[in-house]
């Protein structure tokens, strides 16, 4: 077995050259990756691992799903890219299909989960000041303290993370933060009459999976819906089947004003996000008023509509419920003092550490690599796991057992 910190001649070779020639903007596991089919992955020594954070739940449906890969060979032998300035017989087809499946009128298609994230930020503010009549300039939209919702410097502007905005501004304003979890909060900021909007992730992921009470999803849905006020729900991560429902809203039958996907739409083989929404919100925006070279491509349509395919009939969903109350109950059994709080909903899971030091959840993802199962630390002291949804119970058994296992190098 190696150790921790001598990694093998061909992993070192790849490190070095990441370390060298690309920028220091992630501080990655030590780990390098080159092949991964399902729940598997393989690093270039040949090793194999239980991957726990599903390129961070973009590959819901396992690595190089069959169909999904099928229909990606098949379609870019065939048309890539028109751009928006001409049609294709994908986007027509994809947009049927999408705006049925979660039941609203319109969808907009972007690519990164950010540029979805801004699409609706663009959109609130349009229905803002078109529909609701708010003064030109005006219009506000309350986030959530410890919010994740993407890299841009709009997005950016409203984050609370020290490590996301330092030096990055100055910074977009129109946003106001509450605490998550809070109607109380939530109510005396919708007093404000120029809120367009509440944006909000259902299960906030960066913040190390925190779930909100019961109801609150829906109590903040109606709260919003009584100031005419757009509830906008980011489902970049917690769609898709993660939580054990196609969206994590349909836990509480919340209907969002705004729907947000990304991640999983393609199942983790190009940049596909989508923005739903009915018509009298998205028709606001006008031809010319927003875009995206690659946004609504056909290889990205064809594959999303896979993608999407692939969760409903493969039961996807209905497997990350079941086997998230096996696996949640499953930690709990763990016999260790090191362990804080374990939670989460479906196959969205974190496990928060007594903090010993900062080093501790560090150490223990590493030990867990070394026992054959990949995740990683957020925020000091919490690991996330999430599998790809396809993982059976006798896999997830052994990963329980890994866990067990691999905690004890805190002792
Ligand atoms: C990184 C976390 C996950 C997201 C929600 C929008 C986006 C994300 C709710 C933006 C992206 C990522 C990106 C990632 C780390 C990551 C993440 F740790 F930050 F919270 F997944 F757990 N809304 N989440 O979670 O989507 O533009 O990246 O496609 O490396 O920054 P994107």
């Amino acid at each position: 077995m190696q150790s921790n910190t001598l990694q093998g001649v061909k992993s070192q070779f790849y490190l070095d050259l990441e370390e060298r020639y690309n920028a220091h903007n992630y501080s990655s596991m030590p780990v390098v990756i080159n092949k991964a089919l399902g729940v598997y992955m393989w690093d270039v020594e040949g090793k194999k691992y239980y991957d726990f954070l599903s390129g961070y739940s973009a590959v819901n449906q396992g690595h190089c799903h069959p169909r999904i890969i099928e229909t990606l060979i098949e379609q870019a032998q065939k048309l890539t890219l028109t751009s928006r300035a001409f049609h294709s017989e994908a986007l027509g087809e994809y947009a049927q299909f999408v705006t049925a499946l979660f039941g609203y009128d319109k969808v907009l298609p972007m690519n990164t989960g950010v540029e979805a994230v801004e699409t609706a930020i663009k959109l609130t503010r349009k229905w803002g000041y078109e529909v609701k009549g708010i003064e030109k300039n005006k219009a506000k939209i309350i986030v959530c303290e410890n919010n994740f919702h993407g890299r841009t410097g709009a997005v950016i502007s409203f984050s609370t993370d020290p490590d996301s905005t330092k030096n990055f501004g100055p910074f977009m304003p129109g946003f106001e933060i509450i605490p998550f979890n809070n109607l109380e909060a939530l109510a005396k900021a919708l007093t404000d009459k120029n809120v367009a909007g509440f944006l909000v992730e259902p299960i906030q992921g960066e913040a190390g999976v925190i779930v909100a009470a019961d109801n609150y999803l829906q109590k903040a849905k109606q709260y919003c819906a009584d100031a005419n006020v757009l509830f906008i729900a980011d489902e970049i991560q917690t769609g898709l089947c993660r939580t054990g429902k196609m969206l994590c809203c349909d836990h509480e039958e919340v209907r969002p004003d705004i729907l947000i996907l990304g991640k999983a739409l393609s199942g983790g083989t190009l940049p596909v996000s989508a923005v739903l929404a009915d018509d009298e919100i998205m028709l606001t925006i006008k031809p010319g008023e927003h875009g995206s070279t690659y946004g609504g491509n056909p290889l990205a349509c064809k594959v999303a509509i896979t993608a999407l395919k692939v969760l409903q009939e493969e039961n996807m969903a209905q497997n990350a419920e079941v086997l998230g109350i096996i696996f949640r109950s499953g930690l709990q059994q763990i016999d260790s003092k090191h362990i804080k709080e374990i939670r989460g909903k479906g196959l969205f899971n974190a496990i928060e550490l007594v903090h010993i030091n900062k080093e501790a959840a560090w150490k223990f993802c590493l030990e867990l690599k070394e026992n054959g199962m990949l995740a990683k630390p957020t925020h000091g002291n919490k690991i996330r796991f999430s599998p790809p949804l396809v993982i059976n119970e006798k896999e997830l058994k052994e990963c329980i057992d890994i866990i067990e296992e691999s905690i004890k190098i805190l002792d």
